[in-house]
């Protein structure tokens, strides 16, 4: 019988937000897991010896494998993001680090695992994307989250987009903080087979108001928009490809996008998405 489990996801790394998408990836490709919800991306500072600040979130999984095999699955998951371990390094810095938070089928406790985490109870960083993808536990859990106090906020990323039309063709550039995000941005992924990739097609007005319209709309249908491509832009509209998955959870997002244009038909934008609660990687 499937349950509700909830893995909590960290980076603090190399490029933090891909390790976090791919794991997420990699999760749902397997048989007998099947991932229902991601939370948003935290900036935390890191807990233990000095070191770069974390990126959190949390994933809500459906499966039926018992809780040690479900351990394996996430530390095999781990190494194959390259995670390499040192013994005598406790809390150190890491590529990516996947912890099972909590599971519905109650407590687990054997040397090798314990669940619910042992910590969890004092890290905002586990708590808050847990209660993000698990709304249900907020009774049982938010009274530990508000005695940690220091509310955390959503990562939101921001990247400059160049668009210029010479002729019939567009090119479009990004300009980003890393390659990573340059890449989530800008590239258009081919659908693996088997994956719940879906794409969504709009004609959207040239303005901000238009595509934050747009991407309002998809969040309020349900739809967890991973990265959207703009496949053509015009003074009269841009054909956009948003591509995420269809997980029927509406959520509220806040969409910004600041545009200029310049007098050789260049557009530039920018924008950023947050949500107060929801699934979104942008
Ligand atoms: N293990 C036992 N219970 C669990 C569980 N519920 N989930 C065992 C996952 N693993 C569990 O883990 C060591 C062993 O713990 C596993 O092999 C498994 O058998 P590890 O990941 O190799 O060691 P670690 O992570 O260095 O130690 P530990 O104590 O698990 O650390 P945590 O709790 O994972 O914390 N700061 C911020 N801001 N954000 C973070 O995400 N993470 C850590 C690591 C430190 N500071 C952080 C963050
Ligand atoms: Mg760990």
């Amino acid at each position: 019988m499937s349950r509700v489990v909830i893995v909590g996801a960290g980076s603090n790394l190399g490029a933090r937000e891909a390790s976090i998408a791919a794991a997420r990836d990699l999760l749902a490709a397997r048989e007998g897991i099947a991932v229902r919800a991601v939370s948003p991306l935290y900036e935390t500072e890191p807990l233990g010896p000095p070191q770069p600040p974390y990126l959190n979130a949390a994933y809500r999984l459906e499966t039926a494998l018992p809780a040690p095999a479900l351990l394996q699955v996430l530390l095999r998951t781990e190494r194959r993001l390259g995670r390499r371990r040192t013994p005598s390094e406790r809390w150190g810095p890491r590529s990516i680090d996947l912890d099972l938070l909590w599971d519905e089928r109650g407590p687990h406790e054997s040397p090798e695992l314990r669940v619910p985490h042992p910590e969890l109870e004092n890290r905002g960083f586990a708590l808050r994307p847990l209660l993000d993808v698990a709304p249900e536990l907020r009774d049982l859990l938010e009274p530990a989250l508000r005695r940690l106090g220091s509310p955390l906020a959503p990562w939101t990323r921001s990247a400059m987009v160049r668009m210029s039309a010479s002729g019939g063709d567009l090119e479009v550039n990004v300009e980003a903080g890393s390659a990573a995000d340059a890449l989530a941005l800008s590239v258009q992924h081919p659908r693996p087979p088997g994956r719940p990739w879906a794409t969504r097609h709009a004609v959207v007005e040239p303005t901000p108001e238009g595509f934050a319209a747009a991407v309002r709309a998809l969040c309020r249908a349900g739809f967890s928009i991973h990265r959207t491509t703009i496949a053509h832009c015009s003074e009269s509209q841009w054909t956009t490809a948003f591509h995420g998955i269809d997980l029927g959870l509406p959520t509220d997002a806040d969409v910004r996008l600041w545009t200029t244009s310049s007098p050789n038909r260049s557009v530039q934008a920018r924008f950023s998405l947050s949500l107060s609660h929801g699934r979104v990687f942008f």
